[in-house]
């Protein structure tokens, strides 16, 4: 699954952090509890330096809760680091991030604490900024990353929170995250192919949760493989084909809609063990292209050497 972040944009991106990180004493990173690896920004935890962050994690409500707390520990592992699980189901967990903020930050007790929320698109940013302001001041929905003539806004207890997130562009480089992040409808329906996405959810599910699949769908034994429970899905929705055959992009349609709306039950769908492999399988991954290009330039590089000795020979053969 290959998404499309455009260089200029990371840039751009990039940039307007950099210029808005001095006025900020405090990050507020929202990931999406689902999916807390996949939906941070790769390059963050180098632009921020010091700056501490509180990165929140939200859609709880969607989210495993053990796994959320596995998550929570992984992330507290690192100095300036704190980690929440917040769902608007319960709007006291985004107002309670107010006690986090001033928590992180004990030595600023009588000034004012200035901070801004971040993250990827669809994580639920404008959703956090309007409960903690009490009002609508973030536009939900698809909001430009603007910095300039950004308000501040007095949320209360010394804190200000700036009205614009900062929009970060997410994993770009892991395959499965790129997965994870259509599974979950961060990535716009039209870039998406159902059966691919549908696909890899399945196989997911049928590793780590098949007894969900069992009940949602009412089957009988657990499919032996991504095909057959596709399979079993169409036959029991009725998503057949003309023929009578199942039809995929239906039914893999179903399955990544149930899985977002939370019907499949809460679902975390990467661990700290998954993003460590993975992590490696990437770098490996990287490791093995450079390494054809290379190959891949020598054997030019020759060429070329061999086409111009060919070509001095023949020179000389003229004179
Ligand atoms: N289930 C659930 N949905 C949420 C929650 N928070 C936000 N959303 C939904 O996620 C979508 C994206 O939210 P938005 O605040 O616009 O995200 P942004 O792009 O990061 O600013 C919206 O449809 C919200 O209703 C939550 O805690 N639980
Ligand atoms: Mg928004």
């Amino acid at each position: 699954m290959k998404i499309n972040w455009f260089p200029g944009h990371m840039h751009k991106a990039r940039l307007q952090i950099k210029e808005t990180l001095p006025q900020v004493d405090l990050l507020i990173e929202v990931l999406d509890a689902r999916i807390p690896w996949s939906s941070e920004n790769p390059m963050l935890a180098e632009l921020r330096g010091d700056k501490p962050v509180l990165k929140v994690l939200a859609k709880f409500d969607l989210a495993d809760p053990d796994l959320t707390q596995t998550w929570i520990t992984h992330f507290e592992k690192t100095a300036g680091v704190k980690a929440r699980p917040v769902t608007t189901k319960e709007i006291p967990t985004i107002r309670k991030l107010k006690t986090g903020i001033i928590g992180m930050l004990p030595n600023k007790s009588g000034k004012t604490i200035t901070t801004m929320v971040v993250g990827i698109p669809n994580v639920g940013k404008s959703t956090i900024i309007n409960i903690l302001a009490g009002k609508k001041v973030a536009k939900t929905g698809n909001e430009p990353a603007v910095t300039k003539g950004q308000q501040r806004i007095n949320i209360g207890d010394g804190i200000f929170l700036l009205d614009t997130p900062g929009v970060l562009w997410p994993n770009v480089e892991n395959i499965k995250s790129g997965y994870r992040l259509a599974a979950i409808g961060s990535i716009k329906e039209t870039a998406l192919d159902y059966a691919d996405v549908g696909f890899f959810v399945g196989r997911f599910l049928l590793q780590h949760f098949p007894e969900r699949l069992q009940e949602r769908f009412g089957l009988q034994e657990v499919p032996e493989d991504v095909e057959q429970l596709v399979e079993a899905i169409g036959r029991k929705r009725g998503c057949l084909g003309r023929s009578g055959v199942v039809d995929l992009d239906r039914t893999c349609k179903i399955l990544v809609t149930e899985l977002r709306q939370g019907t499949l039950g809460r679902l975390t769908l990467e661990t700290p063990s998954m993003m460590e492999i993975e992590k490696i399988d990437t770098a490996r991954q990287i490791l093995e292209k450079e390494e054809k290009k290379k190959i891949k330039d020598a054997k030019r590089k020759k060429r070329f050497q061999t086409k111009q000795r060919a070509q001095r020979k023949a020179r000389e053969h003229r004179r």
